[in-house]
């Protein structure tokens, strides 16, 4: 077993070799799938993990565009077609600095195995750039993003490949991206998710990956008689999950004590409220600043400069900014202090080592792929509901994604049960990988 593990991940490295974050996502699948598989007739000997890890497609282009000075300036674009076994392509796009090759298509490598459990019919993609659309105006954002879609454009569309938000793209980005492709395409398509309410979006997609995360959250501690309700709980990130997973924590009764960006985190002991994250909206939606300005409103709270928040006693960790942003220390620490479960709310942001902490200490932890499948959840129903063309009420929505998270633990608990432990990371990796590799094998070798 553990030969046959060793030897594919060599052939992996091989192919993908300075593609470390990529690396990293492949292994955390493999080590549950590879022993899963060698036991399964109908999957052994028919290579289907290695056809897995090889996008279908992988595009990179040429952004140029024109700053407000007047200057031309060349950033680069990606789409990442990973599978489309079970449906055409879906995965946000990135726009940060670091975006990268690796970052990609550790992102797409994840996002098929996400958006199987979803249960709805999406296979796999990721996209972006290495723009970074901080301290950039309005109309550089508009011309970036316009250029971007003059060439992704032609490669996507509503049954091919279906693009959304991920970090530094939000409804701002997605507006000038869908009316670009609209005016090049002629047409009025779902080619986008995460769009307006009032041209084609769905109520509660931008709250849907913070909420389905603590729907995940709350569900793992009910499965256990536990809840939510009067927990501490800190989060990462000030960003679309971060904001609204911290809004759910407070319907749920729960204490928000953190919340962070990539220069540092508050620490608010008397909880952040409902006020205060509408504040903390404000500042970030609105203004675009920085997390630490919240101390000028709220000056009993203090600021961690260039720290993450796991230091902090919590009974619930929330990881909503970024992949590896939880290292083993963090890990060490947040169980120290008696911190008895994890949901991901970001993708990957807990490292392999971390993740090894959380299950020797058999800690309640959440694979990004199944909590934060929420948000590509509610793409799905936006889609659905750009085919009616019709739309569905708030709480119409609200309960579909409810019922697709309580669907997710429910596979996660058939394939993830261990004698005294629920590992959830198996549980998920392998219910989402039937449903792919069934399709995959139906469609024959292509
Ligand atoms: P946003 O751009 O809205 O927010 C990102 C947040 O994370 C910001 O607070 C940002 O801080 C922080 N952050 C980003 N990069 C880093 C970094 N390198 N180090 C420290 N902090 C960082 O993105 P989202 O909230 O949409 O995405 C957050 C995570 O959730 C990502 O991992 C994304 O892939 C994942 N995700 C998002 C979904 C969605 O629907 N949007 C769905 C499922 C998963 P700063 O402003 O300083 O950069
Ligand atoms: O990582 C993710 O699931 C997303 N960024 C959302 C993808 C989507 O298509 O809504």
């Amino acid at each position: 077993m553990q030969k046959k593990l060793n030897s594919f991940l060599r052939e992996i490295e091989k192919r993908n070799s300075h593609e470390p974050e990529f690396m990293q996502a492949v292994k955390e699948v493999a080590e549950d799938l590879i022993p899963y598989i060698i036991k399964q007739d109908i999957y052994h000997g028919k290579n289907i993990l290695m056809r897995m890890c090889e996008p279908e497609r992988v595009l990179m282009f040429r952004v140029n565009w024109v700053d407000d000075n007047g200057e031309i300036r060349v950033n680069r674009g990606y789409r990442i077609e990973m599978n489309s076994a079970i449906g055409p392509y879906k995965g946000g796009l990135r726009f940060h600095p670091s975006v990268n090759l690796s970052i990609l298509k550790f992102l797409a490598f994840e996002q098929v195995f996400k958006n199987s459990l979803t249960t709805l019919p999406m296979g796999g993609g990721k996209g972006g750039s290495d723009f970074d659309p901080k301290n950039k105006s309005d109309s550089e954002v508009m011309r970036f993003c316009q250029s971007f879609m003059t060439e992704l454009f032609r490669h996507i569309g509503p049954n091919t490949d279906i693009p959304a938000g991920d970090i530094g793209v939000g409804g701002r980005e997605i507006g000038y991206m869908f009316g670009q492709y609209k005016r090049l395409k002629n047409e009025f398509t779902g080619v986008l998710t995460g769009k307006g309410v009032s041209w084609g979006g769905s109520l509660i997609r931008p709250e849907a990956t913070g909420y389905g995360t603590v729907y995940f959250a709350e569900d793992m501690l009910n499965y256990e008689g536990n809840s939510l309700k009067g927990k501490t709980v800190t989060i990462s990130g000030a960003g679309n999950v971060a904001q609204y997973a911290a809004e759910k924590c407070l319907h749920l009764g729960a204490k928000v004590l953190t919340m962070s960006d990539s220069n540092g985190f508050i620490f608010d002991k008397d909880g952040i409220n409902e006020d205060k994250l509408k504040h903390i909206m404000f500042l970030k939606n609105v203004k675009r600043s920085r997390i630490y300005e919240y101390l000028k409103k709220y000056p009993n709270a203090s600021y961690v400069k260039d720290k993450k928040p796991w230091s902090i006693k919590c009974d619930v960790a929330l990881p909503c900014a970024t992949q590896n942003e939880l290292d083993h220390f963090d890990a060490k620490n947040l169980i120290s202090n008696g911190c008895y479960c994890v949901a991901e709310g970001a993708n990957m942001p807990c490292t392999i080592k971390a993740i090894s902490e959380f299950k020797q200490n058999k800690i309640l932890y959440a694979p990004g792929k199944a909590s934060n499948a929420g948000g590509v959840a509610v793409s799905g129903l936006e889609m659905a509901q750009n085919s009616l063309r019709y739309s569905w009420s708030r709480e119409e929505v609200d309960e579909k994604l409810k019922q697709i998270m309580i669907n997710i633990h429910r596979s996660c608990l058939e394939f993830g049960k261990e004698k005294d432990y629920i590992n959830y990371g198996k549980g998920a990796n392998i219910s989402s990988f039937i449903k792919v590799a069934d399709a995959m094998l139906a469609q024959g070798v292509v």
